[in-house]
C-alpha cells in the first residue's frame, strides 16, 4: 500500500513542498514536468496539481493526502482535516482600497465593487459584518481591477505588500492569515492513518531542527555554572573538558528566537570560541 499525496505542480508552494518531502528523507524520482511520481523509499505516491484542485482531490480520496495553503483550503470549502502548519507559504488574505481613499472601518465596503479570486471568502466576511458589496471574481491580476474602472477595491493575497504599493492601493482589513499546511481525507484507513503519523513525525523533526540551533563555546571553568544558567537547551547542557586545563567546552541547543539575545549574554558572561551549527533533524 502506499500514501497518495498531491502538491502543487507549478508555482510559489511546489520547491517548498518537494524540500520538505526531501528533508523528511523521501526520495522522489525525476519530479521536473511530471504528472505522477513514486518514492524508492518511501510508501509514498506524489500527484503534481493545480492547488486549486488538492482539497477537492483530498476530500474524494483520489489523494489521501495534500499540501495546500490554508486560503485556498478554506476558500473551496471542501471537507478535509489539517494535520499540520508547515510554516512556508506565508501570505493573508486582505481587502486592499485605493490609497487616496479614506477607510472608516467595514462600513465603508457599503455597496463598493470588489475583485477577488476568493468570491466564498470576501462572501463569508461581508456577512458576517453585514456589508452589502458587489463581488467581481476574476482569477488573476486582481490588483489593477481599481486602476482600470473594473472595482472599487480588491480582496487578494498579500504577503510584502510591494503588489499593492505599486497599484496605489492599500491595505485595510485581514479576512485570513494563511500559510501551507498537510491535509488529510477524513475517512483514510488505519494502515494510512499510521502512514500519515510517519511522515508527520518527519516533518514535526524538520520543522523543530529549522527552528534551533546547535551551539558550541568554550568557557574558563569558573565561567561555567554562570554559563549554563543562560542556556535552556534540551534536558541540560553538555559540558566537556578541554585539553587546556581549568577550561570546559559547552554544547547546547538555542531556539531561533532568543538565539541572539542569549548569545550576546553568553559573550558577556565570557564565553569565547562560540560556533554555531545548523542542525537537520530533532527528535523529542
Ligand atoms: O497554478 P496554480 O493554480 O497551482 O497556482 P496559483 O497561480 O493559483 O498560485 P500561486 O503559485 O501563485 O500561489 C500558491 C499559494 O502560495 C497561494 O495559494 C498562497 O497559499 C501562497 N502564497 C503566499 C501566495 C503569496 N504568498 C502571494 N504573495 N500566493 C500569491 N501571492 C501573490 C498575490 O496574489 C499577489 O499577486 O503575490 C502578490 C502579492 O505579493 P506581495 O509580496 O507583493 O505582497
Ligand atoms: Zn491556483
Amino acid at each position: 500500500m502506499k500514501l497518495r499525496i498531491a502538491i502543487q505542480k507549478s508555482g510559489r508552494l511546489y520547491e517548498d513542498s518537494v524540500q520538505l518531502l526531501k528533508e523528511c528523507g523521501i526520495d522522489l524520482r525525476n519530479v521536473k514536468d511530471r504528472l505522477k511520481t513514486e518514492s524508492d523509499n518511501f510508501p509514498l505516491e506524489v500527484f503534481f496539481l493545480r492547488d486549486d484542485d488538492i482539497p477537492q482531490y483530498v476530500e474524494d480520496g483520489v489523494a489521501d493526502i495534500g499540501i495546500v495553503g490554508e486560503n485556498v483550503l478554506y476558500e473551496k470549502n471542501k471537507k478535509a482535516t489539517i494535520v499540520e502548519k508547515l510554516g512556508f507559504g506565508k501570505c493573508r488574505l486582505s481587502v486592499a482600497i485605493p490609497r487616496i481613499q479614506q477607510y472608516e472601518g467595514v462600513q465603508s465596503l457599503q455597496g463598493k465593487r470588489i475583485a477577488t479570486s476568493y468570491p466564498f471568502l470576501v462572501n463569508e466576511f461581508l456577512a458576517k459584518n453585514n456589508i452589502q458589496a458587489e463581488i467581481h471574481e476574476i482569477s488573476g491580476s486582481v490588483e489593477i481591477a481599481p486602476g482600470i474602472g473594473l472595482a472599487d477595491v480588491v480582496a487578494d493575497l498579500v504577503s510584502s505588500g510591494s503588489t499593492l504599493l505599486m497599484n496605489g492601493l492599500k491595505e485595510v482589513e485581514v479576512l485570513l492569515q494563511s500559510q501551507a499546511v498537510l491535509i488529510r481525507n477524513n475517512s483514510l484507513n488505519a494502515e494510512q492513518q499510521k502512514l500519515v503519523e510517519k511522515l508527520v513525525f518527519r516533518i514535526r523533526a524538520v520543522k523543530k531542527a529549522k527552528h534551533n540551533k546547535y551551539i558550541l563555546l568554550n568557557a574558563p571553568n569558573d565561567k561555567v555554572k554562570e554559563i549554563i544558567a543562560l542556556l535552556p537547551g534540551m534536558k541540560s547542557p553538555t559540558v566537556l573538558p578541554l585539553a587546556e586545563e581549568g577550561w570546559s567546552s559547552v554544547h547546547s541547543v538555542l531556539s531561533e528566537d532568543t538565539f541572539w539575545d542569549i548569545i550576546e549574554q553568553l559573550k558577556a558572561a565570557g564565553a569565547q570560541g562560540i560556533l554555531v551549527v545548523p542542525i537537520e533533524k530533532m527528535i523529542m
